[in-house]
């Protein structure tokens, strides 16, 4: 039975059993979407967000960062928090970065990503600077946002941080950094690499993860919510996308990776973990997208709910257990 490590309790995670009769190592909240478009006056589509726990004092236990496209279909982020992870409170403002001296301003943001490490909260997006490449910074309260700097070239996607650091050979501690380096369109450059970094700014000793290898992820596929740590590895949820005559489909895809050298893969499922079945999954801005940006966990219970966008409109909200998932990835390599 895998057991998560490094994963404090969450006792308030957001959480439904799994149904009676369903045998799928993951399903679905039953109020899903958990955010719908008309979540925040104005805004066309809020979806492929993040949310990480967060004592905001009061009621607040969860705090966020949504995408929230607007009516010109500007890509916009925007902070949340909730109490529950359920129902959330999304700041009409966008998030405005301090952008330190000689570091270019945050262009449109996509697909963020929010890791904690330690006491702060990593923000990690598509940051659209001469095409998209891998936005980074950081909060500590959710209302002033720092600015790193971008931590790629472009063109790269889906950079995701791990939640904590790594020891070094030389006594020091690296941060790791997964991220998609692509080009401007859908190519076939569709592979996860590995990246280290001792201050956040300048990266280095990169290492390929892995690549496509099923036909559901035939085209691509890309790092999803921070990893999760087990006992029998780095926990990664992914999307895959496969390119069909009708457009792409995106699934969501688990996989193992080692905890010392977490660029190597311990273990990876064949079929899909989930995948456009219900209508806001299938039906939307772009049909036919699940794509996963945020997991929580509970380190007491092992329970885990992920955050994912749905169809590129609304975002949904679906639950698994850590030894289930892994035993599962183990069952389907
Ligand atoms: C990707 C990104 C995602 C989006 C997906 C499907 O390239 O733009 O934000 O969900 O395409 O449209």
């Amino acid at each position: 039975m895998a057991q998560l490590i490094n994963t404090p309790p969450l006792p308030h995670l957001p959480w439904e059993p799994r149904p009676a009769g369903c045998g799928e190592p993951i399903w679905r909240y039953s109020g899903n979407p958990v955010v719908t478009r008309d979540d925040k006056p104005g805004c066309n589509s809020i979806f492929n967000s993040a949310a990480a726990a967060f004592d905001g004092g009061g009621s607040t236990r969860f705090a966020g960062v949504f995408r929230c496209d607007t009516r010109e279909l500007r890509m916009v982020l925007h902070a949340g928090f909730s109490s529950d992870g359920l129902k959330w409170d999304i700041d009409p403002e966008p998030i405005r970065w301090a952008v330190p001296p000689g570091v270019d301003p945050v262009g449109e943001c996509y697909d963020p990503r929010v890791v904690r490490i330690g006491s702060r909260y990593y923000i990690i997006w598509c940051n659209v600077w001469h095409g998209p490449t891998v936005g980074l910074g950081y909060t500590d309260d959710f209302k002033t946002f720092h600015l790193i700097e971008n931590a790629t070239l472009p063109y790269n996607r889906n950079g995701v941080l791990f939640p904590r650091t790594f020891p070094a050979a030389d006594g020091g501690e690296d941060y790791l950094l997964l991220s998609r380096p692509c080009d401007a369109g859908h190519s076939a450059l569709g592979e996860v690499f590995l990246s280290h970094s001792r201050d956040l700014v300048h990266w280095g000793r990169h290492r390929y993860v892995m690549g496509r290898d099923q036909p559901w992820e035939s085209t691509k596929v890309g790092a999803g919510p921070a990893p999760i740590e087990t006992d029998a590895g780095w926990l990664l949820l992914y999307h895959g996308v496969l390119t069909t005559c009708n457009g792409y489909v995106y699934r969501i895809g688990a996989a193992l990776l080692d905890r010392d050298r977490p660029w190597k893969v311990v273990a990876r499922a064949k079929p899909y973990l989930m995948g456009p079945w219900e209508d806001y999954e299938c039906v939307g801005d772009v049909p036919n997208v699940t794509f996963p940006c945020a997991a929580l966990a509970d380190g007491a219970s092992g329970r885990i709910a992920v955050y994912y966008g749905c169809a590129d409109t609304v975002t949904g909200l679906a639950f698994c257990e850590a030894d289930e998932l892994v035993a599962w990835i183990m069952d389907n390599r």
